[in-house]
């Protein structure tokens, strides 16, 4: 007979998900119990790395990735990196153990009350199955909602005796064996509505975000904006979690400011911008002004409707944006005869200085950056340096946490290595950012997962320095990190940690 256990395996190898990240507890062991052989699984040493670690496979890898996590107190340490893998659309499939049916009632020991009520806000779709026999069906609906657009995390809580329970075949066999394809074409005439204004715009501008990454979109972008000559902006880095625009490509201008005014300041004096593959606008400090100035329009294409719908400005396509792209490009025909907008000034170096600056740690980093390299990225006073020294121009060579929640570079760089083990990962952290996720250094460890880590060690939690400052705030404790070092925890020939100044890096 066919046991739940069975069914669920078979459903994850028809979905090509063998790499299981988790944490274990008693809740849990059921469903590990005679792990087969065609499936590996990766031990994070608390849920946060555990989660975090599938985030970056399952965004590196593209597809649905499971993560196991213990119960109640597993599921709660696990839910800030949940947080995180919504923002970055990473198509997670969160298991957590139950107890035992006939003890929920009673509330025994390790019971995960309400448990779908807990990641709900982070969540796309949450269950647990009435029945033990509906598992591998309850399954089944979480991989098609994690992988629809727009892709994001679901959660399944699985009581511990439904592994065991014995399936019927008509419970499951066509449950189990559905494929659904969730990549959506805009209409024609959308599509020709858009190619007519981007015709009749005197300055349109292209604003380049995270999903054309995502969506494998990196060449009709790119034919796009020179076939029309668009100057190209990076979407705001705080909802960055990709590139979607080679960075060194001389149309690429440069990464948008993430805040009101300052936004509408830069796109001023263009009477269209096209936003692609990112939210209208992923904004963060509370700087006001107007939305856009006076004499600009804006159209976003993106694949969620909740992210066309809430935009406070312009007019949306929801469709898939790479396919979006690409037609919009066929639609456009010839190539426009306007002048190519200036090409950017390389980022200037920065000077000697008593302490070394970020910049020039990145610089550096550029100078020795290994030929089809990925950075991911948690070092927040030096993001928008590391952004201007070392230009990307290869699809799928940038991980950043769109929620900005800490531990999730660390945890995730294992991630995206175990997707992309022919390309190196190098890892940029804060010293500070890095404990949030420390453990994960013991995984890198024993399954020998080869990133290289580059600690900036400033002494402080420099950006929310910053930011005191931003917010007129003074006198706030909490802000320095006397002595702390991250060399110490780690597994020492790969990690690097370099003394630099405090501060702010901008270049
Ligand atoms: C889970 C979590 N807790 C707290 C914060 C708030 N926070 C944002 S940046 C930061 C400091 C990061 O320090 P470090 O990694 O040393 O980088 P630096 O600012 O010095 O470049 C903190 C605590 C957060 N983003 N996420
Ligand atoms: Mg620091």
């Amino acid at each position: 007979m066919t046991t739940v256990r069975d069914a669920t395996f078979e459903l994850f190898r028809r979905h090509g998900m063998t790499t299981i990240f988790g944490n274990p507890g008693s809740t849990e062991l059921p469903m590990l119990a005679n792990f087969p052989d065609d499936f590996r699984y990766v031990l994070g040493l608390q849920e946060a790395v555990a989660v975090g670690m599938a985030d970056g496979f399952a965004q590196a890898s593209r597809r649905v990735t499971h993560v196991n996590l213990h119960t109640a107190p597993g599921l709660g340490n696990g839910v800030g990196a949940i947080f995180n893998a919504r923002a970055n659309k990473a198509p997670l499939l969160v298991t957590a153990g139950q107890q035992t049916r006939a003890l929920v009632s009673m509330q025994a020991n390790l019971t995960n009350r309400d448990a779908v009520e807990v990641p709900k806000p982070y969540v796309k779709w949450g269950n647990e199955p009435t029945r033990a026999a509906d598992v591998p069906y309850a399954l089944a609906q979480a991989i098609h909602h994690a992988s629809l657009p727009p892709r994001g995390p679901v959660f399944v809580s699985i009581p511990m005796d439904d592994w065991a329970h014995e399936l019927a075949p008509v419970d499951y066999e066509r449950q189990i064996a559905r494929g659904v394809a969730g990549r959506t074409l805009p209409a024609a005439s959308a599509v020709e509505a858009l190619a007519e204004r981007l015709r009749s715009a005197a300055r349109p501008v292209f604003v380049a975000g995270p999903d054309i990454d995502a969506a494998g979109g990196w060449d009709a972008a790119v034919e796009l904006a020179e076939r029309r000559r668009l100057p190209v902006w990076a979407s705001p880095a705080t909802g960055g979690n990709r590139l979607g625009f080679p960075e060194d490509h001389p149309l690429f201008q440069g990464v948008l400011p993430p805040a009101v005014g300052p936004i509408a300041e830069v796109l001023a004096g263009h009477d269209l911008v096209i936003v692609a593959g990112s939210s209208v606008f992923p904004y963060y400090p509370n700087i006001p002004g107007d939305l856009l100035a006076a004499g600009t329009e804006l159209v976003a294409i993106t694949s969620d409707p909740d992210e066309a719908a809430r935009a406070p400005m312009g007019d949306a396509i929801v469709a898939d944006v790479a396919l979006t792209l690409r037609a919009l490009a066929g639609a456009l025909g010839d190539a426009a005869d306007r002048e190519p907008p200036p090409v950017r000034e390389p980022a200037p170096a920065p000077e000697e200085a008593e302490r070394l600056a970020p910049g020039a740690v990145h610089a550096t980093l550029a100078s020795l950056f290994p030929d089809g390299g990925i950075v991911v990225l948690e070092s927040p006073s030096s993001t928008p340096s590391l952004r201007n020294q070392l230009r990307l121009s290869r699809p799928g060579s940038y991980y950043f946490s769109a929620g900005g929640g800490l531990g999730f570079g660390l945890s995730a760089a294992l991630g995206v290595q175990l997707a992309e083990p022919g390309r190196q990962v190098v890892c940029v952290l804060g010293e500070g950012s890095a404990q949030y996720a420390i453990t994960a250094f013991w995984t890198a460890a024993a399954y020998a997962i080869p990133v290289k880590f580059l600690v900036l060690r400033n002494s402080e939690y420099s950006i929310l320095k910053w930011f005191a400052t931003l917010e007129g705030v003074e006198g706030a404790p909490g802000l320095d990190l006397p002595a702390l070092d991250g060399a110490l925890t780690a597994d020492g020939p790969r990690l690097v940690q370099v003394d630099v100044a405090p501060g702010m890096a901008l270049v």
